[in-house]
């Protein structure tokens, strides 16, 4: 008997219980589980952005319950964005009234939005559309300095907000350095000449380096995939077998070719370095092979690096050590003359 009477009083808090469940479950289903407040795209990292481009974002809001009204601060890098357009978007057939306050100084937009009928949104929705004006390179924030949201009774709407980002990327490389080996000697040798470059940019490059003497091409070499804010050194050979000999001097001259939208090109040629290419036995470099050259030849007889009368222009075969083979080799072209 006492198990029958038991039974419904069970029976009724189960159902108690589920339907409690139930209405629990429907209210959170019905009511939006977080309000979020965003920027769309929330970054834009795009190489071919470069400044003098326009890029738009929207500040868009997931979900909200009778929302009538709107505010936000967003900050952003004046240095690199200034707001050229702020535009209300059309939700659920209204265009909000709109309070809108730039200053690209300190870099930011304050909007107030207040919609007539308040409004609820249960989709990624736009409320603003903001079009930025790119003026240098570099990252900009766009963050919720602040935001607002009130339902018909003026009572806050909690949410959370979420920034963008923006990258404008710098593409450059520069010429840091031409380093000659040699900047005297005779026609026929190779001369090592090395060049270095610099990547200065924000992302990997690959591209070419020409070396020049006068404006005559000696070679041309290809980096790939130079990291940012790293440099390479490139060894040029430069064989000088059918390049006159001159009194005067060749001017050695690197160029890196240029990127698609490299920020700074003046960088990508140096000038750095002169040869002085001499006819073959003229160690003192007047241009006649003759007795001054020998006498200049015996001063430093038997001389090595290091030594005081050294002079590696005496040294004809660049073995270094002055002595009667290199003689041999100023008398072979005795009188030649340039
Ligand atoms: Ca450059
Ligand atoms: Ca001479
Ligand atoms: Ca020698």
């Amino acid at each position: 008997m006492r198990g029958k009477i038991r039974t419904p009083l069970v029976t009724a808090m189960i159902l108690f219980v589920t339907l409690s469940l139930t209405l629990t479950t429907l209210f959170a289903q019905t009511s939006p589980s977080g309000t979020t407040l965003y920027v769309d795209p929330p970054s834009i990292e795009d190489p071919t952005i470069l400044p003098g481009d326009s890029i738009v974002v929207k500040i868009m809001i997931d979900a909200v319950v009778n929302m009538k009204n709107c505010e936000f601060n967003l900050t952003f890098n004046p240095n690199v964005l200034s707001v050229r357009q702020v535009t209300k978007q059309l939700v659920q057939g209204q265009y909000p009234n709109t309070n809108v306050d730039v200053d690209d100084v300190v870099g930011y937009v304050w909007v107030n939005l207040t919609y007539t009928n308040a409004v609820t949104i249960n989709t990624n929705t736009a409320l603003m559309e903001i079009k930025f004006f790119v003026k240098g390179y570099g990252t900009s924030p766009l963050h919720f300095e602040s935001s607002a949201i009130k339902d018909n009774a003026g009572t806050p709407i909690p949410h959370e907000t979420q920034d963008g980002f923006v990258r404008i990327f710098v593409r450059n490389i520069a010429i840091q350095d031409v380093s000659v080996l040699y900047h005297e000697t005779y026609v026929g040798r190779v001369i090592p000449i090395n060049v270095t470059v610099l990547n200065d940019g924000d992302i990997p490059e690959s591209f070419s380096v020409s070396l020049f003497y006068n404006s005559t091409l000696i070679a041309t070499q290809n980096v790939i995939d130079l990291l940012p804010k790293e440099n390479t050194t490139l060894t040029f050979n430069w064989d000088t077998n059918t390049v006159p000999p001159s009194l005067d001097l060749y001017v050695i001259r690197a160029e890196a070719s240029i990127l698609p939208n490299e920020a700074n090109i003046a960088d990508n040629t140096l000038e750095d370095g002169t040869v002085k290419l001499k006819i073959v036995g003229d160690v003192n470099g007047d241009g006649i092979v003759d007795i001054g050259d020998l006498t200049a030849w015996d001063a430093a007889y038997l001389s090595q690096p290091g030594d005081p009368n050294w002079n590696e222009q005496a040294d004809l075969n660049y073995d270094g050590y002055v002595d009667k083979a290199d003689a041999t080799i100023i008398l072979e072209h005795y009188h030649e003359t340039l």
